[in-house]
């Protein structure tokens, strides 16, 4: 069922800004549901991943980019750059984040390539729990107001969850009125598929620290659903399941024994926190199973690339 009135208002919403101001932290806690994945580590993101939010008066569908980065050294940050910037191209509005009263190189970029767009720009000046001294607010954002043309500034914590819903009332101002694009039902239009290799990826990134670079990637080899059924030999019944396998690439041997860990541990570890999210995002049980290969250059090699699916 999907709400719809004669005021109803649907469209898409780009969250944009350099790694790490917390955009993923925002669009899920806009969301309610963890759907971005989220690190300290940038560049967590490599997807376009859409989020929807519909309530009776509007639907938003967020795309979370994959930041715009300054620095294409590799084919794999070019491709992210042109997965940021294409994401701009079918959008109604623009959240831009910065950390803070903080306003580095990268989101002076960012807001350059944002006014070639003519899309209204919303700033949202994340982390304001860090912001210790309030008053240093009104002047940051004078100077904000001063170096562009926002359709509105809005100082949030996406982290506490403060200020959100005045966040979606400014975002509706600005959505067009039109019934609405996807099922209220729907909260992605990514398939289980993906959610299931995002979130194995955010499981090692958390249980890897700084030891295992971001370029790795999870390939997601089996995901097949066994029905509730009767065991035939003891009469029980089984509940559903899905069974996963997925495999882990990454560039060195090296980084293939961290993520393994001493005696397997740490790979275990992956696997149990990747099912437990797995089976609250999925509501069903899921028996997962995890493999690490070694994948030389892959992220140097475009082919490679096209045959992970990037
Ligand atoms: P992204 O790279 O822009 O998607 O950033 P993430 O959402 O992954 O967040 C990066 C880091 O900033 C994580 O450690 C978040 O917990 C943290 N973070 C995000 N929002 C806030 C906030 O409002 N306050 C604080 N203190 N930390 C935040
Ligand atoms: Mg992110
Ligand atoms: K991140």
């Amino acid at each position: 069922s999907t709400p719809t009135n004669d005021a109803f208002k649907a469209g898409f919403v780009a969250i944009v800004g350099r790694p790490n101001v917390g955009k993923s932290t925002l669009m899920n806690h806009l969301l309610g549901q963890k759907l971005s994945i989220t690190s300290r580590k940038p560049q967590t993101t490599r997807h376009r991943i859409h989020g929807i939010l519909t309530n009776d008066e509007m639907q938003i569908v967020f795309v979370d980019t994959p930041g715009i980065h300054s620095k294409e050294v590799r084919a794999i940050n070019e491709r992210m750059n042109k997965a940021a910037i294409s994401a701009l191209s079918d959008v109604d509005l623009v959240l831009f984040v910065v950390d803070g009263l903080q306003w580095r190189e990268d989101d002076l970029l960012t807001l350059e390539k944002l006014s070639a767009t003519n899309l209204p720009v919303v700033l949202v000046i994340n982390k304001a729990d860090t912001i210790k001294d309030k008053s240093q607010l009104l002047p940051h954002i004078e100077s904000f107001n001063e170096s562009f043309d926002f359709a509105d500034i809005v100082p949030v914590s996406a982290l506490r969850r403060h200020n959100l819903e005045r966040l979606v009332r400014v975002i509706g101002d600005y959505l067009p009125v039109r019934p609405a694009i996807f099922d209220a039902e729907q909260i992605t239009d990514r398939s289980e598929r993906f959610l299931a290799s995002e979130i194995i990826r955010e499981k090692i990134m958390r249980t890897s620290g700084d030891e295992v670079p971001y370029d790795l990637t999870v390939q997601i080899d089996t995901f097949k659903d066994e029905p509730a059924h009767q065991d035939p030999e003891t009469g029980k019944w089984r509940r559903a399941v899905t069974f996963i396998d997925a495999t882990i690439f990454v560039e060195r041997a090296g980084q293939k024994s961290i993520i393994i860990g001493d005696k397997g541990a740490r790979i275990k570890q992956v696997g149990i926190d990747a099912r437990k999210d797995m089976e609250v995002l999925f509501d069903r049980k899921i028996m997962l199973t995890l493999w690490v290969k070694v994948k030389r250059g892959w992220s140097d090699d475009e082919r490679a690339l096209n045959s992970l699916g990037y």
